[in-house]
């Protein structure tokens, strides 16, 4: 392997779950940052890398450039599957999907930088109506996340039992951007708040966040 380089930018909730996933397996990469508020996703060699200049685009070794993170979080489980991040049995790790695809495919998407700014820029939104936006579909993820949880017999100190899987992956940086963006209040959520905290017990989890990126503002 000729190295790994992660294409990163601080506060990217889709990057931190690629991080996070990486240090769980003991994975060292390198870290190049993007600025997506400037644009640099839009430069012509990032693109050459990932068309859809979006961040995380992971390069490993020789091969071509891996994107879009629910499939990196796939590729690294099924290429370097300890320790794993899906269980066993086949309905369990569809329920892991499922958690994962609420946070990763339902709310994600309509609150990334792109969304936000076609919203402010071509529909001439406030930036107090966009927040409204995106605090709104935050939370329905939340909330959907809550109780799919709270009602699960299979629910335990983490998503699904008692070890990290690809739910918590996604759970933690939602909670995180929530939480970043305003100041979420998640006690209204106690499973995904509890789990939350578990996560963040583990350095894997908190030492991956935002503000330990090397582009974090110093006053992040
Ligand atoms: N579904 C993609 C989402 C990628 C994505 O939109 N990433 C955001 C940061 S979290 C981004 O790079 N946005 C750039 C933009 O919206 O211009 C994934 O999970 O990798």
């Amino acid at each position: 392997m000729a190295g790994r380089k992660l294409f990163s930018y601080w506060r990217s909730q889709a990057t931190y779950r690629v991080r996070i996933a990486l240090a769980l397996k003991g994975l060292g990469a390198e870290i190049a940052t993007l600025d997506l508020i400037k644009g640099d996703q839009f430069d012509a060699d990032y693109r050459a890398l990932n068309p859809e200049a979006a961040v995380p685009t992971l390069i490993e070794g020789e091969g071509p450039p891996l994107v879009q993170s629910l499939a990196i979080l796939e590729y690294l489980e099924e290429t370097y599957p300890e320790p794993p991040l899906l269980p066993k049995e086949a309905r369990a790790r569809a329920h892991v999907r499922a958690l994962g695809q609420v946070v990763a495919m339902d709310a994600h998407p309509l609150v990334v930088p792109r969304v936000r700014h076609y919203l402010m820029h071509e529909l001439g939104l406030g930036e107090p109506v966009v927040k409204k936006w995106m605090r709104h579909w935050l939370d329905l993820g939340t909330g959907t996340l809550e109780a799919m949880l709270a009602r699960d017999p299979r629910t335990g100190r983490f998503c699904v039992g008692d070890a990290p899987t690809l739910a918590d992956l996604c759970l933690v940086p939602h909670v995180t951007t929530a939480r970043m963006l305003y100041d979420a209040d998640v006690s209204a959520y106690p499973t995904v708040a509890r789990i939350y905290e578990a996560c963040m017990a583990l350095p894997e989890f908190a030492g991956t966040g935002p503000v330990h990126q090397p582009d974090a503002p110093l006053t992040a």
